[in-house]
């Protein structure tokens, strides 16, 4: 995942780092490399452009440190940048909310919907003890309520029985009903998807979200879609309001850059990373582990580290001798 940013951008910070001073044109050019990176990474065009300023505004006119190279001066502003782009904390899953609670996972077809769906189940059951009840809604493609019993059975976890020909808005129904009478705590509804983003599918997301009043909508987004993920999530959360982004496929070889886009545009946050087929391979997004992927995983980390340390020793070293001096 994100591979090709992060080579992108070492590339860039390899050349900057063997120079003594940082002007305004080592920026620029470094800043153009940047964004090229962010754009070959399917990065939507206004994301990296804000982006970019964010970074530049921060970059120029900052006073060059002794003690660390302008190299890593301009890792630490462009990660940092990143970090809060891609949110600052982490979002874990919220069941903070009247049992059942009810979390309503929606997405595009082939997305991850059902696999992420078990995948949460088992974590919650195992990790929180929560009794789940997981209800496939999708009447669409044949089998799809099968596939998520089999997935129940597997992982342990229960699954409303099937009713032939009943509809989505009449299982979320009978799914609440069955989680109050069972005395489950977390209810999993599982969604149909489509191709695209139609009326159909919003209509129907929309009426199932009226009927089970779900605490957390995630949109589950397969990571190698490109530029189109930005309109996909800002269309579902336009019509009917997302908590939060399960991001599929990361341990494919996609660009990262729908990550930053979603992010970025709709405000929520990412929550989890799927990062393979099976059922425990599932990751709480962290921002800064994810920046620092992007960026060039350990080093880059490290190096912003030092950077970081230095830098705030070098400030508190300023102001200690500026205290001294009576200039406070
Ligand atoms: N490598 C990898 N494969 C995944 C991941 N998540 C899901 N898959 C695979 O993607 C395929 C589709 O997953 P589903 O969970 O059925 O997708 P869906 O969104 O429910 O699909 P529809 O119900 O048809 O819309 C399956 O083969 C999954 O095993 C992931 O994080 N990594
Ligand atoms: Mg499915």
């Amino acid at each position: 995942m994100f591979e090709s940013l992060t080579d992108r951008l070492g590339s860039v910070f390899d050349n900057l780092r063997g120079k003594g001073a940082l002007g305004p044109k080592d920026v620029d050019e470094a800043l153009r490399e940047v964004r090229r990176a962010l754009l070959e990474a399917d990065v939507a065009l206004p994301v990296a452009k804000s982006f970019i300023d964010k970074v530049r505004e921060r970059a120029v006119g900052q006073e060059v440190l002794r003690s660390v190279t302008p190299g890593q001066q301009v890792v630490k502003i462009v990660h940092d940048a990143m970090v809060e782009t891609l949110g600052t904390t982490p979002a874990p899953i919220s069941l903070a909310a009247a049992a059942p609670v009810v979390i309503m996972m929606v997405g595009l077809q082939g997305s991850g919907k059902t696999t992420s769906t078990a995948k949460i189940a088992k974590r919650l059951t195992e990790q929180q003890k929560k009794k789940i009840l997981m209800a496939s809604l999708d009447v669409r493609r044949p089998a799809a309520q099968e596939q998520l019993k089999v997935l129940g059975e597997q992982t342990e976890v229960a699954t409303l029985p099937i009713i032939e020909g009943q509809q989505p808005v009449d299982i979320a129904k009978r799914a609440v009903q069955a989680a109050k009478l069972g005395g489950f705590d977390v209810i999993m509804l599982d969604t149909a998807g489509r191709l695209h983003v139609d009326e159909a599918l919003m209509t129907e997301m929309a009426d199932v979200r009226a009927v089970s009043e779900p605490h957390e909508t995630l949109l589950v987004a397969d990571s190698l879609t490109g530029q189109d993920a930005v309109n996909v999530a800002e269309q579902f959360h336009g019509r009917i309001g997302l908590t939060g982004i399960v991001l599929t496929r990361t341990d494919g070889d996609g660009r990262g850059g729908a990550a930053l886009s979603m992010r970025a545009v709709t405000g929520v946050p990412i929550k989890l990373l799927g990062t393979g087929e099976k059922l425990d391979e599932l990751e709480d997004f962290a921002p800064d582990r994810v920046a620092g992927r992007i960026l060039g995983m350990g080093d880059v980390v490290s190096l912003v580290e030092k950077a970081a340390e230095t830098i705030d020793a070098e400030r508190a070293n300023k102001m200690a001798a500026k205290m001294k001096k009576g200039q406070f």
